[in-house]
């Protein structure tokens, strides 16, 4: 049977179960495919037999992070029902948290609060032994080079970082192993080193660089410079290895350039050879960054290079921590490097494609892979828009001449996929339950909605023999990757902690002002400065109004003292531009110019009360 054929009985089925009366008995014996219906658990037979929903007060089983692509800003979902539970703003400006718009959430944008935009591919979560540990998610700017860090106690972000001597940072993975002290972060576009004018016109002299960044600190650790260029990097299981996939060996200024090579390259970086350079101070400077920039160019100590087929894409390391899997993209491979050659590579005894231990072909245009921990791999092929499950041992065998048949299924996606993502995937923990699968195009799956189409992120059953599609979730622009934990793995707070560090410089300017932030109401002038100060319990501001001059620039400080949880006010001043969210126990601020003489109200932007529209003020400008 076709997987056309297939995907639309599978189709047929699953709405006869809708519509069928004993869904729970003749769910599992009819879905033959999912084998082991004895054996799921309710929730995911219920999940199989309707398509995925999680019934009403039913919670997820696991979060999702999604990257929110070009619209700057991360994603959380539930999985198995795809329900968005809310969104992170990281790399844009949020009219409703009012993120770029609050002094602290500008405090954290630093240098970079000038930038409206980001673009967003690759989060990932900090992990400890090769398990996620719950407590940070880092997401990289590809648009203004920089990488984010999110608090997932709080889901908010607090730390970016602007990336020096390089542009356009994509590829990016954590440290696994002991624990998550490097974000790994490939720069992609190759520049004149420095870039300041010089080499303008001399290509062969750019040149681009991998880069780490302390995850604690937040602060690049080091770079290192390569031949070619970065696209992907995963990290592997030991914590000595990072290996990431290079398209334009080339070093090509054009498309056609880039293509020109037969094979490019993976680059593998000793991460333990780079600190040991580093504390040598085998480094140099470049500009006005005091990161030390190593060379790993061809013939480094630092680094090896294994020729793949060309312009690969994804770099993926298998959970059991053996392969570093390159996808082949203008290839219909995917190449499997063993990971316990990579020392002998490093001491010269082997050659570099020595590590490669098979090139099994999976159809066209494989981008990314995953896997479902019991030993198989699911690679997206763009240009068939399907999935492709193989079998890692059995390509490997074939690759050495036995024969046997590694494809376990293709199953069609709609359409031309890009990443895709098997619950736990990047960690010891992989799972192989659930698989998502980021659908570029649409077309045909949703209502229309003019010529910009929603991307089409799949929900794709794993848990058993055969791959199930279960469910489409339109998406804005542009998921281009997601990540799902456990929902044990994350463990957000439920309101603020009056010590965060979010609002910490917000409440010391008080104490320097004199206020109690938490028990008094004040408006402090200084010059024409003006800091008002309110509390808010529901349904009321501290103050209902206060006076300042034309032309004051006025910080409004609210805080919020209410402790239940769910309990969010906003602030908003009409015609200022001000808007925040103040939730439980928070602290937050806006600065704004009172530039227009006459009354201006302010109210509460979230819903708090039965009151809530009664929760106003006015501020009254006196003329200049
Ligand atoms: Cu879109 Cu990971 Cu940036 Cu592939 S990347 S598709
Ligand atoms: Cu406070 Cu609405
Ligand atoms: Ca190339």
């Amino acid at each position: 049977m076709s997987d056309k054929k297939k995907a639309i009985e599978n189709l047929g089925r699953r709405h006869f179960l809708r519509n069928s009366a004993v869904t729970g008995v003749a769910g599992a014996g009819l879905a033959g495919g999912f084998g082991a219906g004895a054996l799921m658990n309710s929730r995911q037979a219920r999940a199989a037999e309707n398509g995925v929903e999680v019934a009403p007060g039913e919670l997820d089983e696991y979060y999702g992070f999604w990257s929110g692509g070009h619209q700057g800003e991360v994603r959380v979902l539930g999985i198995p029902s795809m329900r968005e539970l809310m969104r992170i703003p990281v790399f844009n400006i949020d009219s409703a948290t009012g993120w770029g718009i609050t002094n602290e959430s500008k405090r954290i944008m630093g240098d970079s609060a000038r930038f409206l935009n980001g673009d967003c591919h690759h989060p990932h979560i900090s992990m400890t032994d090769g398990r996620y540990d719950g407590k940070y998610l880092f997401i990289n700017d590809k648009a203004n080079t920089r990488v984010a860090r999110i608090r997932l106690d709080i889901m908010k972000t607090d730390k970016i970082t602007t990336i020096p001597n390089v542009q356009a940072i994509h590829g990016l993975r954590l440290q696994k192993v002991p624990h998550t002290k490097y974000v790994f972060a490939n720069a992609e576009l190759p520049i004149p080193q420095v870039n300041d004018g010089r080499d303008l016109e001399n290509p062969e002299n750019y040149f681009t660089m991998f880069n780490a960044i302390d995850a604690e600190s937040m602060e690049v650790a080091w770079q290192v410079i390569v031949d070619g260029n970065l696209d992907n990097t995963d990290a592997d299981y030991t914590g000595r290895f990072v290996a990431s996939t290079c398209y334009n060996s080339e070093k090509g200024m054009t498309l056609a350039d880039t293509m020109r090579a037969e094979r490019d390259w993976v680059v593998v970086f000793d991460v333990d050879a780079i600190e040991a350079a580093v504390a040598a101070g085998e480094f140099e400077t470049l500009g006005d960054s005091e990161v030390p920039v190593l060379d790993g160019r061809k013939g480094s100590k630092l680094t090896r290079y294994i020729p793949i087929p060309k312009n690969p894409h994804g770099l993926n390391t298998s959970p059991d921590g053996q392969y570093f899997i390159a996808n082949g993209k203008l290839s219909p491979t995917c190449s499997i490097i063993g990971i316990d050659k990579l020392p002998a590579l490093f001491d010269d005894a082997i050659e570099p494609r020595d590590t490669v231990l098979a090139e099994p072909e999976l159809g066209l245009g494989p981008l990314h892979t995953t896997f479902d921990g019991r030993g198989n791999a699911y690679t997206t092929l763009f240009i068939d828009s399907q999935v492709a499950k193989w079998n890692i041992e059995d390509a490997i065998r074939a690759y050495n001449g036995e024969e046997v048949n590694y494809i376990r299924q293709k199953l069609d996606v709609h359409y031309q996929p890009g990443h895709n993502h098997a619950s736990l995937t990047e960690t010891r923990d992989a799972d192989g339950k659930w698989l998502v699968v980021l659908s570029k195009f649409s077309k045909d799956r949703f209502l229309p909605v003019g010529p910009l189409h929603p991307e089409n992120d799949q929900l794709i059953d794993i848990s058993g023999e055969e791959m199930k599609l279960v469910h489409d979730g339109p998406t804005f622009a542009e998921p281009h990757d997601c990540i799902l934990a456990r929902a044990d793995q994350i463990s957000p707070s439920r309101i603020w902690s009056r010590d965060d560090p979010t609002f910490a410089e917000t409440v010391a300017m008080a104490e320097a002002d004199g206020v109690n932030i938490e028990t008094e109401n004040k408006v402090i002038r200084d010059g024409n400065k003006v800091r008002v100060y309110m509390i808010s319990v529901a349904p009321q501001f501290g103050l209902t109004e206060f006076k300042v001059k034309q032309g004051d620039e006025v910080t409004v400080v609210v805080t919020n003292l209410d402790q239940v949880e769910d309990l969010t006010h906003g602030f908003v001043m009409v015609n200022h531009g001000a808007s925040m969210e103040i939730g439980p126990q928070q602290t937050a601020s806006v600065t704004f110019t009172a530039d227009k003489p006459g009354v201006h109200w302010y109210y509460c932007s979230w819903f708090c009360h039965a009151m809530h529209m009664e929760m106003t003020g006015r501020m009254l400008v006196e003329k200049a």
